[in-house]
């Protein structure tokens, strides 16, 4: 009887090390991944006439934070170019398309006043640190896991809705590479 409790209480404690070294592993492999969503969290590509939208993704803000960042490469398979010229947000009072540029030796941002060219049968890629939709004066912080509607507007495409999936602060692709 006594013999038997012991090797339950090994057997016991052999179970809680490995249940807890797999725990620790994971939660590893989860932070080094953390700047890299998976296959699993990539929305469908849109298609919107001849343009085709993938890889919808935002970041995660602070509290009180103003603004967010919007990514999403947008391919033209048409034999015009179209012209992104804005947007809409209900998690936002604004959407405006921004450009990164050296002011000096400072990177600035600012807005592009004609919008953002999808040259012909060619792609846009909005990302992080490049050119950027700015979701201005936030409703709400954006949160991890949830998704964003956020409607954009082409010259010649009209108005497109999608949905942005909010990865984590330091999301820098929803593209597999
Ligand atoms: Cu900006």
């Amino acid at each position: 009887m006594r013999s038997f409790s012991r090797i339950a209480a090994l057997a016991l404690l052999v179970a809680s090390v490995s249940f807890a070294a797999e725990a620790h592993d994971h939660s590893a492999m989860m932070k080094s991944d953390a700047s890299v969503m998976s296959d699993d969290d990539m929305m469908e590509p849109v298609k919107a006439g001849d343009l085709v939208l993938s890889g919808a993704f935002t970041r995660a803000t602070l509290p009180g934070a103003k603004v967010g960042g919007g990514y999403v490469k947008i391919t033209n398979q048409s034999m015009e170019p179209d012209r992104l010229i804005g947007g809409s947000s209900s998690v936002a009072a604004r959407v405006e398309v921004h450009e990164m540029k050296m002011d000096g030796n400072v990177m600035q941002m600012r807005r592009l006043k004609d919008g953002l060219e999808v040259p012909a049968g060619g792609t846009a890629e909005l990302s992080p640190g490049g050119t950027h939709l700015m979701l201005i004066n936030l409703t709400a912080p954006l949160k991890q896991g949830d998704m964003v509607p956020v409607t954009l507007e082409f010259a010649k495409a009209g108005k497109v809705e999608l949905q942005f999936m909010v990865g984590p602060a330091n999301a820098t692709s929803m593209e597999h590479n």
